[in-house]
């Protein structure tokens, strides 16, 4: 291996890149991993954030429900690959201990800061806007903040705290299926009262990312920098097309954009990618890594309707980004 990822070692999904794939990244085999209707009154689970946890995977999932509310389920893996989710969602509660009751709860991202678990997700306050949730054994969940005004989605912290400090990205939005989107930095002590608000980038270095860009998978911590897949938007006839793109954030300071892939990564191409409840959509969400071998595992959104499982590993990746920067 040229290039390393600080992580563990750690046995996760995984598949050879197929001969003849054109992109860096390439699909399971088996894709998609989750399907329509997997749980009573639940039509779509899609968006959803994985992590290793007491040696299998939980997570915690978008189920958009059959009066099409969207709210969070937890879900448990051996392999990473066939899960089963709980038929109720999450319940959280605030420091009161009262259950606290959210009109809707989307696109959750899930991270471990040392020996805690943070959800961050998009939920309506007064529009959407987000919330930080904690747990510490995936039984009870508590309300750590609405960290910023809405409107604001797209929310991901990184698993570590630099200089004593939490870091979130996140894409101030408006009310609707917003035209723009840039991707900013916040720094908080307690992650509750955030500021040292940065731009780290804004959309349009190519088409395919031109019309909005959104943080997606946990930064992957590397021997370059915190490696950040990501979401990028561009408008067509038929509407919007997300595809995923790759940058490398300084380790030190994440502000700091090192390295920007002029091309996607991959891009909507797949019946299951191209064909769903929202046409054209790859929505990278979160990643899982192997320390030993560079191996990486992402799933990803797909179509708003299912979940698939994508791979690449820290030179195939890292290379690429690298020698396409712009
Ligand atoms: C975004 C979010 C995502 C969704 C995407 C495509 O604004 O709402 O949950 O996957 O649109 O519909």
């Amino acid at each position: 291996m040229k290039h390393k990822i600080i992580a563990p070692t750690l046995n996760i999904p995984w598949e050879d890149k197929p001969k003849n794939c054109p992109n860096p990244v390439w699909r399971f085999s088996k894709n998609p991993i989750v399907k329509r209707n997997p749980i009573e009154n639940v039509q779509r689970i899609f968006n959803s954030a994985i992590l290793p946890y007491k040696g299998e995977f939980i997570g915690v999932f978008r189920g958009d429900t059959f009066t099409t509310i969207p709210n969070l389920f937890l879900g448990k893996s051996k392999d990473g690959i066939n899960f089963v989710f709980d038929k109720k969602p999450i319940v959280i509660k605030d420091e009161n201990n009262k259950v606290v009751k959210f009109n809707y709860s989307y696109d959750p991202r899930l991270i471990e800061i040392e020996g805690m678990y943070y959800v961050t997700f998009c939920t309506d306050f007064y529009g959407p806007a987000l919330a930080i949730v904690k747990t510490k054994d995936f039984k009870e969940f508590k309300l750590v903040s609405m960290p910023f005004l809405p409107f604001n989605r797209n929310g991901v912290l990184f698993p570590k705290k630099i200089n004593g400090e939490f870091l979130i990205l996140s894409r101030p939005s408006d009310n609707g299926h917003t035209p723009f989107g840039d991707i900013f930095l916040s720094r908080s002590k307690d992650l509750i009262y955030f500021g040292k608000h940065q731009l780290i980038m804004r959309p349009g270095w190519e088409w395919w990312c031109s019309t909005k860009v959104g943080a997606g998978c946990n930064p992957i911590e590397t021997d370059v920098g915190w490696l950040l897949f990501f979401h990028g938007v561009t408008k067509t006839c038929a509407g919007f097309c997300y595809s995923m793109g790759g940058v490398i954030l300084d380790k030190k300071d994440p502000s700091k954009v090192l390295y920007r892939c002029s091309p996607f990564l991959i891009t909507p191409e797949t019946d299951y990618e191209v064909n769903g409840f929202v046409d054209n959509v790859l929505f990278p969400t979160s990643a899982l890594v192997d320390g030993k071998t560079g191996r990486i595992a992402i799933y990803a959104g797909a179509a708003d309707t299912y979940i698939e499982l994508l791979f690449t590993d820290v030179d195939t990746v890292i290379d690429y980004i690298i020698k396409n920067s712009n």
